[in-house]
């Protein structure tokens, strides 16, 4: 057909006429503008990382947008004592196998989760009542699972919130049994199956620095350390909600100054101002020995808590202005 200038010039009036969508930006499968964990590496951090596991990362957008924008990844649950340990001596390691290949396929850290819990806690350990049979229980379960991993993790929650509000000792198993010794057998354990992983404290309600179980934190590793129990890191779970990042700086300050290294590692945000978001990359940032932040989650609907919109990325695995302002953090930090 030939087209005369009069329909060339009608047809593109006409085009013009009708109002253009602002273009998206081609952000394929990133879903953002750029990774955070590049960012926080550029400014000497070891990784931004988030939870998952491989039920997640076959689903949605999940294990693209870990790719794009993560270093680090933190198996939900998949290592737990009742995923791996269910019944005396039987390990199952078939999740915790898939997360491990994820990361070491796709250059992932891997931050271990847990050893020494009180959650998640199978009955056949919690019924346990003598001191002999509890302790060769743990060394098993620790050398089994860590030494499984040797080599390829780069740190371990070996206790996992043991402290009570006030900073004393919560009643569990371990507790209860062995007294603080658990302490002493679960790190020394954890350094003679993976010697080079790092081995730390995991908590929440560590958010600002006069707490009491902030307070019980710092005094019992520096305590311990003293004793030569080690204990390379305090974790700081940072499960927030809104207002509540103004005290982050000061609680890592207070923490990070009680051992060698530190780090953020379950951060989510219920409700979160933009200020909760940038004081938390603060808290990290201004520490030199804390060496990464983890989210619990890429998605808000995916959470353990979803009320509140706690994570970084939406229900259509869109990167939120949440994001984006960890991501000016980042940069300006
Ligand atoms: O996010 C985890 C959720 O899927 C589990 O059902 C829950 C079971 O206790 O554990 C959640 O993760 C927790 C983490 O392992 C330790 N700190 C608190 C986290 C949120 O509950």
């Amino acid at each position: 057909m030939k087209l005369s200038l009069v329909t060339i010039l009608s047809a593109s009036a006409l085009v013009s006429a009708i109002p253009v969508a602002e273009p998206e930006p081609i952000l394929g499968e990133r879903q953002a503008a750029q990774s955070i964990h590049d960012a926080y590496v550029a400014k000497g951090k070891k990784y931004f990382g988030t939870c998952t596991d491989p039920g997640r990362l076959n689903a949605g957008s999940n294990a693209a947008i870990i790719k794009a924008n993560f270093g680090q990844v933190t198996p939900e649950n998949s290592m737990k004592w009742d995923a791996t340990e269910s019944s005396k001596g039987n390990f199952n390691f078939g999740n915790a196998d898939g997360l491990v290949k994820f990361a070491t396929d796709n250059n992932k850290l891997i931050r271990g989760h847990t050893t020494v819990w009180h959650s998640q806690l199978p009955g056949w350990v919690s019924s346990i009542r003598d001191k002999a049979t509890l302790t060769t229980v743990m060394q098993n379960h620790i050398s089994t699972l860590m030494g499984r991993y040797k080599g390829k993790v780069y740190a371990w929650d070996v206790i996992n919130e043991m402290l009570d509000e006030q900073g004393g000792f919560r009643s569990s198993v371990f507790y209860n049994v062995l007294g603080q010794d658990f302490v002493r057998i679960a790190f020394e354990a954890a350094k003679a199956a993976d010697p080079d992983a790092k081995l730390y404290i995991n908590d929440y309600n560590l958010d600002s620095a006069s707490a009491g179980k902030t307070q019980g934190m710092i005094r019992n590793v520096k305590n311990w350390i003293s004793q030569g129990i080690p204990i390379d890191g305090i974790g700081s779970q940072g499960h927030l909600t809104a207002g509540q990042g103004a005290n982050a700086p000061g609680a890592m300050a207070a923490l990070c100054a009680a051992a060698p290294e530190c780090a953020l590692t379950e951060v989510d945000i219920q409700n979160a101002q933009a200020a909760d978001w940038t004081n938390i990359v603060k808290a990290c940032s201004n520490q030199k020995n804390c060496v990464g932040i983890t989210v619990w989650g890429v998605r808000d609907n995916d959470s353990w808590r979803p009320q509140g919109n706690p994570l970084l990325f939406d229900s259509s695995y869109k990167a939120k202005s949440a994001y984006n302002t960890v991501l000016a953090a980042i940069n300006a930090s």
